[in-house]
């Protein structure tokens, strides 16, 4: 049998299950990573799973999103995971080490191996084929102490590439196009392995924003073939010893298939407020921009660095427009500031901000009112930038870079910078576990942030609960949970996240939830999209939501609702969404029967009709379902 790239990985790691799309799989776990602002979760998790040693060969805790330390939460928040990090074995990687994603492609991703981590955009070490999944915490929690992953066999979706990229374009520019193309449920029960004559002409940071941003298309991940363009990265890195080629079967077969000539790629532009809604720059006159963000882990590599550098050098800032910039890793930086690319960069007049996420995720750098945002980063959703009537737009460092100086959205000039041939490291935000178990740290530092996680009980066997919102196609969990600088100091205290729930789309959930005792909630197409925090099921959870009836679910969204109890129903007649309102309320009988044939029935009381839910769960969901999550479930599981 022949075989795509993914599946080879994916079979070499095989536990249990068939490789058959659709069904669960179990596969073996090499590494994890966490960051900080799910990182607690996860570690209060591992503590309730009783570990003393995690099960995967490295395990890294890096400290990226909640930087700002305005008051003691974030610094509550590092302790704890540094603590954790010592008790378990675990790398920890210190604030200002950098983002996550890009220092695990520069020190610890590899071709071939099996990564989870609790973030969506795991997927960015796929740039270098290793099969990179993002997961909810609690499944990055169980990878490390049992070393194992389970999750829905996908599709393969081939991406062939031909071509080569104009001069003045970019990876970024690539995915943007697949995002036009697909659309941001394009890439749903898929991975998408690119192919073709064209990758060669790729890097691996390269590669790795393109693999970044297939979170974006709501991929389960993305892949690229390891090859000489591999070797040369991890050679850089000197690590040349993790170097081994990998491709698909010469005859692999793929169950859907995009051609994209690189050669034919333009600058492009996602408008406000979704990754998808992208257009060519060219097609936007006279946007005159206030804001402009160079970073994140999709566009923050050393080579994105040093074209923004060459656009900027010698030249100055529109006066209107504040130029922030953040470099990928420390590693990156240091190289900045020894090749005198970041003297170009303070001399053209640029702010320049820490290696991790921030104005990303919101910590720091809201727009003015109103303000529009030029951003090199993969989210662009409503209100993440801190500012509710802002309008962010995502494109390429080059195109940022250029419309900064001109303070109007302006296509990029070429550049030319070749990919560093060595990097110097830098060592020291690492924190490296000591080898010896009983040398190693016994206690958790636990501040008065860190609160504890909200658990649920086993199913019951029916439920009579009013809606206590219905909302439509593709809400995020920026929606449902929303983060910026004034909430991610919150992301170990459940309880006061409560109070802002959905708070992007209603003023009241929180009110509604208290006065009902919880209830359901019904929403369109792919809900729960974006990223991967699990207080987007553990706040409803507390809140008392039992179940999400939709027309579909986001994966990892998903996956989150059932290893929190909560039921993931979908409609078997999408039309059925239209007729239910807010403030019905909805009956649920025989549940676990329902949930063993996979079709409940529900009935609509004040409106005395019927409709049916599918539930298309494995037998292990189910049990999870049962037991009241995942955390009862799985303590005692052994493969
Ligand atoms: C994001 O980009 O939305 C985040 C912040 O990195 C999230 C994780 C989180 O919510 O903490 C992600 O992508 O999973
Ligand atoms: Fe950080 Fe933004 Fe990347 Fe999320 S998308 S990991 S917030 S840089």
């Amino acid at each position: 049998m022949a075989y795509s790239l993914s599946y080879k990985i994916i079979k070499d790691h095989l536990l249990s299950g068939d490789m058959v799309p659709g069904s669960e799989v179990c596969i073996s776990i090499n590494q994890t990573l966490t960051q900080d602002s799910t990182g607690t979760m996860v570690y209060l998790q591992l503590e309730a799973l009783d570990v003393k040693e995690v099960a995967t060969d490295l395990s890294v805790a890096y400290i990226d999103h909640n930087m700002l330390q305005a008051s003691f939460e974030n610094a509550d928040d590092h302790a704890f995971i540094q603590s954790a990090a010592e008790k378990y074995g675990l790398v920890f990687s210190k604030p200002g080490g950098g983002i996550c994603h890009q220092v695990h492609l520069e020190r610890f991703g590899k071709p071939g191996l099996s990564l989870i981590g609790s973030d969506s955009h795991t997927p960015t070490d796929g740039g270098l084929g290793a099969l990179a999944i993002g997961a909810g915490g609690l499944d990055v929690a169980i990878a490390m102490a049992k070393g194992f992953y389970f999750f829905t066999l996908p599709k393969v979706y081939e991406i062939h590439l031909s071509g080569q990229l104009p001069e003045n374009c970019n990876a970024k520019d690539v995915i943007l196009t697949v995002l036009q193309k697909l659309s941001v449920k394009g890439g749903v029960g898929y991975i998408m392995e690119y192919t073709g004559e064209g990758v060669k002409s790729l890097s691996v940071t390269d590669r790795a924003t393109i693999c970044n941003m297939g979170a974006e298309l709501g991929a389960t991940t993305s892949i690229f073939p390891s090859d000489e363009r591999t070797w040369e990265f991890l050679k850089a890195h000197h690590r040349e010893e993790d170097y081994r080629p990998l491709g698909p079967d010469s005859d692999a077969t793929y169950d859907a298939r995009l051609d994209l000539n690189l050669s034919e790629i333009e600058p492009m532009v996602a408008k406000p407020h979704s990754p998808d809604a992208v257009v060519p720059v060219k097609d936007i006159q006279d946007l005159k921009v206030d804001q402009v963000a160079i970073g994140s882990c999709t566009n923050s590599s050393l080579r994105d660095m040093a074209k923004v550098a060459q656009i900027l050098d010698g030249k100055k800032v529109h006066k209107d427009v504040s130029l922030v910039i953040s470099p990928g890793s420390a590693n990156i930086l240091k190289e900045l500031a020894e090749n005198g690319n970041l003297a170009s960069m303070i001399g053209a007049g640029a702010r320049i901000l820490e290696s991790a996420c921030g104005p990303c995720i919101g910590m720091g750098q809201a727009p003015k009112s109103g303000g529009i945002s030029l951003r090199t980063f993969n989210r662009n959703f409503k209100g993440r930038s801190g500012t509710k009537d802002a309008s962010v737009y995502l494109v390429s460092p080059e195109t940022a870079a250029a419309s900064a100086l001109t303070g109007y959205l302006t296509l990029p000039p070429k550049t030319e910078v070749q990919e560093a041939t060595s990097y110097t490291h830098v060592d020291d935000y690492f924190v490296f576990p000591l080898e010896n178990l009983e040398d190693r740290r016994k206690d958790l530092v636990m501040g008065p942030n860190i609160k504890p996680f909200p658990l649920n009980h086993p199913l019951e066997e029916s439920m009579e609960k009013s809606v206590l919102l219905k909302v439509k196609d593709n809400v995020t969990t920026d929606d449902i949970v929303p983060s910026h600088a004034g909430l991610l100091p919150y992301r170990s205290n459940i309880p006061h996240l409560a109070h802002y729930a959905f708070t992007t789309l209603v003023d009241d959930f929180f009110d509604r939830a208290k006065a009902h005792e919880g209830g359901l909630i019904v929403a369109g197409e792919n809900y729960g999209q974006g990223s991967s925090r699990e207080h987007a099921a553990l706040v409803p959870l507390y809140l008392g939501v039992k179940a999400v009836l939709a027309k579909s679910f986001a994966r990892i969204h998903r996956s989150n609702l059932i290893n929190s109890g909560i039921l993931p129903l979908v409609f078997e007649n999408p039309k059925d969404y239209e007729a239910i309102q807010e403030g019905d309320v909805l009956v649920l009988e025989d549940l676990k029967k329902g949930l063993e044939t996979g079709r409940l029935l529900v009935q609509n009381q004040g409106k005395n009709t019927s409709f049916p839910v599918l539930f298309a769960g494995s037998e292990r969901e189910r049990k999870i379902l049962y037991a009241g999550g995942n955390l009862n479930y799985s303590k005692d599981l052994e493969v």
